[in-house]
């Protein structure tokens, strides 16, 4: 009997909550570790957990005849269901290997590998060594010369030696055509009203305290060439007529020449995308004009920058590298090239006194005056592990997991730190609050025009919002509750 080339894929539900996200996202892990598999003629079934309700039933009944399972996870909810799958796998009597990737067991992987239900850990890139591992199970043989992965057998755990990171333009097209209903991963969003996400590139030059990139990718960043990325975009185009595209690179713009050139591209092959992506705030005031014109011109919507605090000495302790000048002057860059630029702030970090979150808001409120609007996102901190900022967590009294299971129930989401309550948690929302009615987004101004209810509220929001902002006054918040009584009358009405 010949073995079956069969291998499942789980990109396991990324919330607990019961409803789904707002945006669909295609699994980019499972399409790129897929991709070699596809095109060495692997039968995969590729499984999003985050879309299918049957998603269990699913799994178990396509690993009946598969070669192995591999579970795709980020520390959070993911792991909680990727244990679950493991354990209904095993319950139905299978005997697969189960093979975990992504950024969670690649910074954990013999924490991870010591779990009864993971075989083998893939550290890192995953499409080399999954192909590798497949073939030697296809073949009958033992996986366990694998480079790349760790393992624990018989009580001891082996790191078999590193893969070197390879160059990403050799692996296949991503597989979007072979996703259960790859329409339904098309977002009416901001970039445009049939958006995909889409991964140009892998791993990150810097080196920030909190961030997992360091830790799997050693600050090395492979990119996909300006061809490549045209030619992909031709692809989404065609198959799935998108208009729009979310870049899901950590960091996008790390080479101005590759930026400018695949923007070049897309105007000449007049490709009429939307498309927006992440950029570090000290790149932007340093690109050419040309640069900025080709960008604009090809639908650059918005320069997506990690900015992460206002104060000086948490953005020196976080090494990001950026000074709070850099952030405005990103701001002013991107204003100046009628491009917007959106920020993500996180306030919460162990040990950041309260004057230092006083810097962030008054940076959040200062690139809010020069863009015209409050366009940013704030984050409470969440610890995930192997960097300095987790040890610090940990310092200060943050349970820290001791296995994968204990992960399962480790809530990233801010509530579970000892030095976050939920009084500061509320107090901050408020903040951000006044800024968003303050300085009210095309967004803010949009949804107000759907109905006259939301027209009077969003107009009383602002007219509070702005003379607080004015006067730096955020006691007696009586508005604030109030107001949010009337917001949901509005959504409801
Ligand atoms: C999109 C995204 C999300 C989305 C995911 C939605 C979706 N359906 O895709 C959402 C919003 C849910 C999300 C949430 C969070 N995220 Co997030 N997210 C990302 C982001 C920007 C892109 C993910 C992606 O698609 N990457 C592209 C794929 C192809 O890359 P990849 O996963 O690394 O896959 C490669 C390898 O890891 C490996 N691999 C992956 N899976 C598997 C499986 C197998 C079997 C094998 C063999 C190999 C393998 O092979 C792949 C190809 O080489 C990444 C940053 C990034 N650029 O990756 C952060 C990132 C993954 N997120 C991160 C974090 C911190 C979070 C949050 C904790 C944030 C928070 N404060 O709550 C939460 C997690 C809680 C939760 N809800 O799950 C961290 C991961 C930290 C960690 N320790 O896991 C990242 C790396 C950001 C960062 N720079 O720190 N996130
Ligand atoms: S710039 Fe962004 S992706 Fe790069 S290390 Fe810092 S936080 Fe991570």
């Amino acid at each position: 009997m010949s073995t079956p080339k069969k291998v499942v894929l789980l990109y396991p539900r990324n919330h607990f909550g019961k409803g789904y996200h707002p945006w669909t996202w295609a699994p980019l892990p499972l399409l790129t570790v897929s991709a070699p598999l596809f095109a060495e003629g692997y039968d995969v079934a590729l499984i999003d957990a985050n879309v299918e309700p049957r998603w269990l039933d699913l799994l178990v009944e396509s690993c009946r005849d598969s070669l192995l399972l591999g579970v795709s996870c980020m520390t959070g909810p993911q792991i909680h269901f990727g244990l679950e799958a493991a354990r209904a796998v095993r319950a139905a009597g299978m005997k697969l290997p189960i093979v975990w990737g992504g950024y969670h067991p690649s910074i954990l992987p013999e924490q991870t590998s010591r779990n009864q239900h993971a075989d083998a850990v893939v550290r890192g890139q995953g499409e080399p060594t999954m192909l590798e591992l497949a073939g030697k199970l296809s073949q009958g043989e033992d996986f366990t010369d694998v480079d790349g992965i760790t393992f624990t057998r018989g009580g001891e755990t082996v790191s078999n030696p590193d893969r070197p990171v390879a160059d990403i333009n050799q692996f296949p097209r991503l597989p979007y055509e072979k996703l259960r209903s790859p329409r339904q991963y098309l977002n009416n969003m901001h970039v445009g009203s049939r958006s995909i996400n889409y991964v140009s590139s892998q791993g990150c030059p810097a080196r920030c305290q909190f961030c997992a990139e360091p830790l799997v990718y050693g600050r090395r960043w492979k990119a996909y060439t300006p061809d490549r990325v045209l030619s992909d975009l031709e692809f989404l185009q065609s198959f799935l007529d998108v208009n729009g595209v979310m870049y899901f690179d950590s960091t996008y713009f790390v080479n101005e020449w590759r930026a400018r050139e695949i923007s070049k591209g897309m105007i000449e092959h007049r490709m009429r995308l939307g498309w927006a992506a992440n950029a570090r705030a000290p790149q932007l005031d340093k690109f050419s004009q040309e640069t900025f014109t080709a960008l604009k011109q090809s639908g650059l919507w918005a320069f997506l920058v990690g900015a992460e605090s206002g104060s000086e000495s948490q953005l020196e302790a976080m090494q990001k590298d950026i000074g709070p000048e850099d952030i405005i002057a990103a701001a002013r860059a991107a204003t100046r090239h009628g491009i917007k630029i959106t920020y993500s702030f996180i306030v919460g970090f162990p040990g950041e006194t309260e004057a230092e979150i006083e810097q962030t808001w008054r940076v959040m409120e200062k690139v809010s005056k020069i863009v015209g609007e409050y366009n940013s996102q704030l984050h409470f901190y969440a610890p995930t592990p192997g960097n300095a900022l987790y040890e610090k967590a940990a310092g200060l009294g943050m349970r820290q997991p001791q296995s994968l299971e204990e992960w399962a129930s480790f809530n990233t989401v801010a509530g579970s730190l000892p030095w976050m309550s939920k009084g500061f948690q509320n107090h901050q929302r408020q903040r951000e609050f006044y800024l968003v009615y303050g300085y009210p987004s095309e967004w803010v101004r949009r949804r107000a025009s759907c109905s006259r209810m939301r027209r009077a509220y969003v107009s009383a929001a602002s007219v509070i919002s702005a003379a607080r902002c004015r006067r730096q006054f955020w006691g007696f918040p009586l508005d604030w509750w109030l107001l949010k009584g009337m917001r949901s009358a509005a959504n409801t009405g």
